[in-house]
């Protein structure tokens, strides 16, 4: 009988199951184009208490954690027999990352993490740490799962313990229990992040959207949302990337970009939500934008709302990586529902929940960025005259 140890484990139970069963619920008076809910859907805080605790009062009499666990962001999303799934980047106290698949009934609130965390079978040249996943149901039957792999740059002097290369990992499954694990994408460009794979064929080939870059963290010459085609994804190798949507001066994606989930199938178009960086006395500043392709031309960009789409506010704003918001999952139910699973600061998870014909709207209505002062003003004036036709 230990009684420390008793009452805490009651306590942390306790504690954990409070916090999974916790209805979250919508803030009052959206946007109109989404609305956002009041409490994160995942933090670190979710993960289960037998990831972090030796249960064993024998060897842990104190109960302490064994294993901490720093945050959970950045997560794939897909919908599997009426569950709402995310791939979730959880980060140890460690600095390492790994994927956990955390399911809810109704996509807001009630995720709980399965019972073991995802094993990512390992390449000739293993990963130091993995994170950024992105599940995508192909038509091909399997479920993917593209990830960034970062492993420490061999070139870099014994004195630089940070330079490192990022790829895009690759990873397929029809079950996310059983993960088989494919060589990493080759592309032209020295550093990868950011890989999404296009659900859907190309003529027979698998479409990439691809985020070029020159050095670990800048864009550098290269940077912009690129895609390119391969002939095969056991050995996928993309040979030329045409950048689709590629940074602009004064702009919020004026210092990199990078595509988030697999787009949106719609009868418009292709519907893309990317997010974009700037850089600030306060450091950069990440943001999320929307833009729509054409149906049968990938690489063609039909409309673009200026400026961004969703930005953090509030105690987003604040995290390990403070002023960043992150996607790479979205879930679009049969009902038109559309469940925009976000990350703040590199820290935690939320949700934005709107539809397909309100995503439209704004993609196809929102005004273009004019890029100029002058040319916003002739926006709002546009918008004046018109009103006082109506009011
Ligand atoms: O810290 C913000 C984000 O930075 C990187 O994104 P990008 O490659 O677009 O700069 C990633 O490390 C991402 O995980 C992180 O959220």
């Amino acid at each position: 009988m230990n009684p420390i140890f008793n009452n805490r484990l009651k306590q942390i139970i306790e504690k954990y199951e409070n916090l999974i069963s916790r209805k979250n619920v919508a803030y009052p008076y959206g946007n109109g184009v989404f609305e956002r809910y009041q409490y994160p859907i995942i933090t670190a805080e979710h993960t289960p208490y037998f990831w972090k605790y030796d249960l064993d009062t024998a060897t842990n009499p104190y109960l302490m954690e064994r294993f901490g666990i720093n945050a959970a962001f950045n997560s794939g999303a897909l919908k599997v027999d009426g569950k709402y799934l995310l791939a979730v980047r959880v980060e140890g106290n460690d600095r390492k990352s790994f994927f956990a698949i955390a399911e809810s009934p109704n996509g807001i609130d009630e995720f709980r993490f399965w019972d073991e965390p995802v094993v990512i079978p390992q390449t000739s040249e293993p990963d130091t740490n993995v994170y950024d996943i992105r599940l995508v149901q192909h038509e091909d039957g399997w479920i993917y799962g593209l990830f960034c792999t970062e492993r420490r740059d061999p070139a870099a002097p014994e004195g630089d313990q940070s330079a490192a290369i990022a790829q895009c990992g690759i990873v397929r499954t029809k079950d996310l229990k059983q993960w088989e694990r494919l060589p990493d994408l080759v592309t032209p460009s020295p550093q990868q992040r950011n890989v999404v794979l296009h659900p859907e064929f190309v003529n027979g080939k698998y479409a990439f959207y691809t985020r070029p870059q020159d050095s670990f963290i800048e864009a550098g010459k290269g940077g912009g949302i690129g895609y390119g085609l391969s002939d095969h994804i056991e050995n996928a190798v993309i040979q030329q990337e045409t950048v689709i949507d590629k940074k602009v001066y004064h702009t919020v994606y004026e210092a990199k970009n990078g595509l988030g989930p697999a787009p949106l199938k719609t009868e418009k178009g292709w519907l893309h939500l990317a997010h974009g960086v700037r850089n600030t006395a306060a450091g950069l500043r990440y943001v999320l934008y929307l833009f729509m392709t054409d149906l049968n031309e990938l690489t063609k960009v039909i409309y673009k709302p200026s400026g961004y789409f969703l930005a953090p506010e509030n105690e987003e704003r604040i995290g390990d990586v403070s002023n960043v918001v992150f996607s790479n999952g979205w879930i679009a139910d049969d009902d038109g529902k559309v469940f925009i699973y976000y990350a703040s600061s590199d820290s935690r998870m939320h949700v934005a929940v709107s539809s397909i014909n309100q995503l439209l709207d704004y993609v196809i209505n929102t005004p273009q960025d004019n890029l100029t002062s002058a040319a916003s003003v002739q926006t709002v004036l546009g918008l004046v005259s018109k009103n006082k036709q109506v009011i």
